[in-house]
């Protein structure tokens, strides 16, 4: 009795001293860097929508109108809001936003604040509300609606005037409070120049800095108004111009950013691009500001009968999906009614095999029931265990204890499988934590070198050159502090 005494103090000893060691690393690692809101993440997992183009402009086959167009031509006879939804879902598209009014100042729906809107056209004998017809069918399909309202407007005889700001303050007013939660407000950079203005169809120049006053309209509407709305313009507030129309971010993207802009003391402007910058973000940047990426299915914004041949092929489209949600970004795709008031059917075709393609790849994660290890694991606790890095969840994280800046996941998928796409995933919750990852596979001798990767974020897609096929590969992170990684992926593209 006396001899074992001494052996039961030191494992009671060992016991509690672990346990206390276990309990003091199972708080969550300390969030890092510049943090997303809630309305930022709920944009993030949006990853793709639409952006409407339609208005008079169209039935001029114009790109820019002149805000001078007859209300009359407007008469998309066979508009069919569901038509365009649909489009927009079949091609795997999960958002909406719809141009209330383009440069042209043509209001899509019965405002108060000028009489160059809808009523005024023979749509729907005047009585339509073309804004209320896309939010319904976009609620009735489950995809989320934003609006886009450009605040150039080249029909306002009052545009250059502070008359104006109120006139574009109300407009904005009507569409925050009549269309029931917007997930986006949109607000194009170009701004002032030449246009119809009333008939004096002059240039009008603006501060594009200053005119606006964008941090009340922004702070005293939109905030207010439409709280869970994120904010693009060219360098915020709560996503920023990818600075680009072509649809692709940078290799490196980080979803953090500081504006020169901003930090000079200017205000974050639509127009106020920083085009060397934007595509890459700022790694540390002082604000979570992620990217879009916005491009149009076709050439133009607008449909042109004669840009039927430019519509994007899925493979195009696959290409710029790699290029912006697979860089962290989303992709705002233009699509452009025509005539009738439909999405064509070439473009609902490509959109359609783009989408298949998409979903044949991503639903089988080939490392799903693998043997999932890690050099380290916060606490050797369950909470932060490898298995959170298959659960689907974009917020259960594997991560390793402080201190732990550097850290391999080895991933032996218990038998050869072929695979040219790779996922990364860190929870932004706790911010964008890994400056870079290396990804090996082991060819049955030596570990072979696969990727490489930086600005992880809520989601990086490698797309490998070739197909590969093994049975273990290991992911090494590097970061300033320790690691918080919510998932890995293993896919192979048709
Ligand atoms: C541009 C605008 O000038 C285009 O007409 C279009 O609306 C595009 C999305 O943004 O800057």
């Amino acid at each position: 009795m006396r001899k074992i005494t001494p052996l039961i103090l030191v494992l009671c000893f060992w016991v509690l001293s672990h346990g206390i060691a276990q309990k003091s690393n199972l708080t969550e690692p300390k969030p890092y860097g510049a943090l997303p809101s809630q309305r930022q993440l709920l944009w993030q997992e949006t990853e793709m929508y639409a952006l409407i183009h339609f208005t008079p402009t169209t039935f001029e086959n114009k790109e820019w109108g002149y805000g001078d167009a007859d209300p009359s031509i407007f008469n998309p006879r066979n508009f069919d809001a569901e038509q365009i939804v649909m489009a927009a879902k079949n091609g795997g598209l999960k958002g909406l936003i719809f141009v209330a009014k383009h440069h042209d100042g043509f209001c899509l729906w019965p405002t108060k604040t000028t009489p160059y809107n809808i009523s005024k056209s023979p749509w729907r004998n005047g009585k339509g509300d073309m804004v209320k017809e896309m939010e319904q069918a976009c609620r009735k399909n489950g995809l989320k609606f934003g609006i886009y309202c450009s605040p150039w407007d080249r029909n306002n005889p009052e545009y250059g005037t502070a008359k104006y700001l109120e006139i574009y303050r109300a407009q904005l007013k009507e569409l925050y409070s009549n269309y029931g939660e917007l997930f986006m407000s949109w607000h194009d950079g170009a701004n002032g120049g030449d246009g119809y203005y009333g008939g004096k169809r002059e240039k009008r120049k603006i501060d594009n800095l200053t005119y606006y006053d964008w941090t009340n309209t922004w702070n005293l509407l939109t905030r207010k108004l439409q709280p869970k709305a994120s904010i693009f313009s060219d360098i915020g507030w709560d996503v920023r111009w990818v600075g680009n129309e072509e649809g692709h971010a940078g290799e490196t993207s980080w979803a953090t950013f500081t504006p020169v802009g901003l930090d000079g003391g200017k205000l974050a402007a639509p127009g106020s691009v920083e085009t060397e910058t934007s595509h890459l973000g700022t790694r540390n940047g002082k604000y979570w500001i992620p990217a879009e990426c916005d491009v149009s299915l076709r050439k133009g914004w607008f449909y042109h009968p004669e840009q039927d041949a430019t519509v994007k092929t899925p493979d195009q489209l696959l290409d710029l999906y790699y290029a912006s949600v697979g860089r962290g970004a989303c992709l705002d795709l233009g699509l452009s009614p025509n005539l009738d008031g439909q999405i064509h059917s070439l473009d609902c075709n490509s959109l359609m095999a783009f989408n298949s393609i998409i979903k044949t790849t991503f639903e089988n994660n080939l490392i799903h029931g693998a043997k999932i290890s890690a050099s380290n694991i916060r606490g050797a606790s369950i909470k932060f265990d490898t298995k959170n890095l298959i659960d689907n969840d974009r917020y259960s994280f594997w991560a390793t204890d402080d201190k732990i800046n550097e850290a391999e996941v080895l991933v032996d998928l218990g038998t050869q499988k072929s695979f040219n796409v790779l996922r990364i995933r860190e929870n932004i919750k706790l911010g964008q934590r890994i400056d870079s990852c290396k990804i090996a596979y082991f060819d049955g001798t030596v570990w072979i070198p696969l990727a490489e990767a930086t600005s992880i974020g809520a989601n990086k897609l490698i797309r490998l050159p070739k197909s590969v096929t093994a049975e273990k590969l290991r992911f090494s992170f590097i970061a300033p502090v320790s690691l918080c990684v919510s998932d890995l992926g293993i896919f192979q593209e048709p």
